[in-house]
């Protein structure tokens, strides 16, 4: 029998639109001060190629800005306490801290293609930030980069009913545009846990994956165009809402996954999928990994049309949610591996008769043990929760490494059991016990895309436990020809391991777009390549 769920719902987490926004929303940790970072990651050494700040450009940004939209330290003739700018100089993790003095907050394209000619003709290097929800590092400075945050800048342009066709400012929160198109019958075409913060400029620059990657696809085929505004205040308006548009080059891509380095992302223009009718989910318990994996299978051969995620987490992942959620585990007992299958399609009745078959059918073969049907969209929103509220869960637990990669899918969970080994033979971690560095080890993520997250969660950052993982979590995805950086970007933390994915042609080529689009490496310095 199907057990029924009872858990209760997190709440939405919201964006504040205040100058602290950047970090909190999705978490009430407190930024750490500066000193704890400092030993932790390897800081490039500041490039004295970059001017240092003065009074006298932050006295340039107040004629191209409304004073309000400046926030800079007496550092550099401001009067903001320094304070202020933490949220924007740490990221969400706390594991990357930059230093900058200065934030500025332009409303319009026009204003931001002002401050990077102003940058780029003086040379002083400027960090895009969105929600600042990035996880390796590329959001915040490494040292005294200006942020331009995209967060004044919210709007919808237009959004065509009939096409589901939205275009909108960068800085439009996911979750707010989320609303937006399901008050008119659409969803948009990605989803992730940090909706309530993140921005769709950010997703689009990062080529954020999330949990409905398996139905909608990549950004890369969903965004239909980009207003980006190049280092040097050049506006590329290829704001297009065309589905098809062969007229050569399509440099939009370019800019999809760029991270922040080759130009600034002010437009975005997305195809939304219709809504569907009826959507079901279901949480199941897996006795061992390849009885994930031969779920998988039949899940994509009975559900094939309607299949809209597959996501599993381990009972560690299990473990760090129900401490740190208001959340109950849906079965009636606990299982090494937890499965979310969720259907959408446009007949319920269709639909309930799919997917009822189907459990059955995995329990009659023994790949599930216990499994949970959603009965009302509420208990949609409990199942999802779970899956949503892990990284959330253990950034409460500890420090979190996050390794985020793509390899074939029989092989995908191996690295978690191989990394624990190594961790227990380097006396840094025993499971269960809270007295070693080391507190968790676990694996989760969308397996039916073949990405899993790789989590450790330690007492603190710090190199005894990085030299367990880096460069061996690199070789070993790189030996079973995988991807370092499945959805998450490079940013600061991978840019010295991108050969353990890319070949040394691959790259000298991103170095060379990169020289041509910000010649004097002015965006997103020490990042990426
Ligand atoms: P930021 O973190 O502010 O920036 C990320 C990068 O993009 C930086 O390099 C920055 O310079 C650049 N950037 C931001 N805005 C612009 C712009 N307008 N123009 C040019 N460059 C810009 N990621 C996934 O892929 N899938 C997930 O399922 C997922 N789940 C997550 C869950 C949680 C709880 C958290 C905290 C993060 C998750 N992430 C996930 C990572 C992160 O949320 C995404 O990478 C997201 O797309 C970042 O958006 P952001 O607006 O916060 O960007
Ligand atoms: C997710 O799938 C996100 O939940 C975050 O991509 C993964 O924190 C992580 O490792
Ligand atoms: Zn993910």
């Amino acid at each position: 029998m199907l057990a029924s769920v009872r858990a209760r719902i997190i709440p939405t987490r919201k964006a504040s639109a205040g100058w602290t926004a950047a970090t909190k929303p999705l978490r009430g940790q407190a930024v750490l001060p500066l000193s704890v970072f400092a030993s932790f990651y390897h800081k490039p050494a500041r490039s004295e190629a970059f001017k240092r700040l003065s009074a006298e450009d932050v006295n340039y940004f107040k004629t191209i800005l409304p004073s309000e939209t400046i926030l800079a330290t007496p550092a550099v003739g401001g009067t903001a306490d320094p304070a202020e700018l933490d949220a924007f100089n740490a990221d969400w993790l706390n594991k990357y801290r930059g230093n900058s003095q200065i934030v500025l907050r332009p409303k319009s394209t026009e204003q931001v293609a002002a401050i990077l000619k102003y940058c780029s003709d003086n040379r002083v290097a400027v960090v895009p930030q969105g929600g600042n929800t990035g996880l390796v590092g590329g959001s915040v400075p490494v040292h005294d980069e200006v942020v331009l945050s995209l967060r004044n800048m919210s709007k919808v342009r237009s959004y065509d009913e009939i096409s589901g066709i939205l275009v909108c400012d960068a800085g439009c929160v996911l979750e707010e545009l989320e609303n937006y198109v399901a008050e008119r019958g659409h969803v948009m075409p990605l989803d992730l846990g940090a909706k309530g913060s993140c921005h769709i400029g950010g997703n689009v620059a990062t080529n954020a994956g999330g949990i409905k990657l398996l139905r909608y696809g990549s950004l890369h085929g969903s965004v239909l165009g980009l207003e980006v505004v190049l280092p040097d205040g050049t506006v590329l308006d290829n704001l297009s809402t065309l589905r098809k548009d062969n007229t050569g080059y399509d440099l939009k891509q370019l800019f999809i996954g760029s991270e922040g380095t080759l130009g600034v992302i002010t437009g975005v223009s997305v195809v939304t999928p219709r809504r569907s009718e009826a959507v079901n989910v279901a949480v199941l318990g897996v006795p061992d990994y390849s009885s994930v994996q031969r779920a998988f299978k039949l899940t994509r051969q009975r559900c094939g049309e309607v299949l809209s995620a597959y996501e599993f987490w381990d009972a560690s992942s299990m473990s760090a949610v129900l401490k740190h959620q208001d959340l109950r585990n849906p079965l009636s007992s606990e299982y090494p591996f937890y499965v979310l299958i969720e259907t959408s399609g446009s007949n319920k009745d269709h639909d309930d008769e799919k997917l009822g078959g189907l459990l059955e059918e995995l329990m009659e073969e023994g790949v599930v043990k216990d499994g949970a049907l959603a009965q009302d969209d509420s208990q949609i929103a409990r199942m999802w929760s779970m899956r949503e509220g892990i990284p959330e869960s253990l950034s409460k637990t500890g420090a979190t490494y996050k390794y985020d990669i793509s390899i074939p899918i029989p092989v995908l969970y191996d690295i978690v059991g191989d990394i624990a080994q190594r961790l227990e033979k380097a006396n840094l971690y025993k499971p269960g016990s809270t007295s070693y560095p080391v507190r968790l080890v676990c694996g989760y993520g969308h397996i039916g895309d073949g990405n899993l997250h790789l989590n450790v969660v330690a007492e603190r950052f710090e190199d005894k436990v990085t030299k367990i993982f880096e460069p061996y979590v690199y070789e070993w995805v790189s030996s079973h020809r995988g991807s370092i950086s499945a959805e998450h970007g490079v940013g600061l933390m991978k840019r010295d391991y991108l050969g353990y994915s890319k070949s040394p042609s691959m790259i000298e080529y991103m170095k060379r777009i990169k020289d041509l689009f910000d010649p004097n490496h002015i965006l997103n310095p020490y990042k990426v390549v």
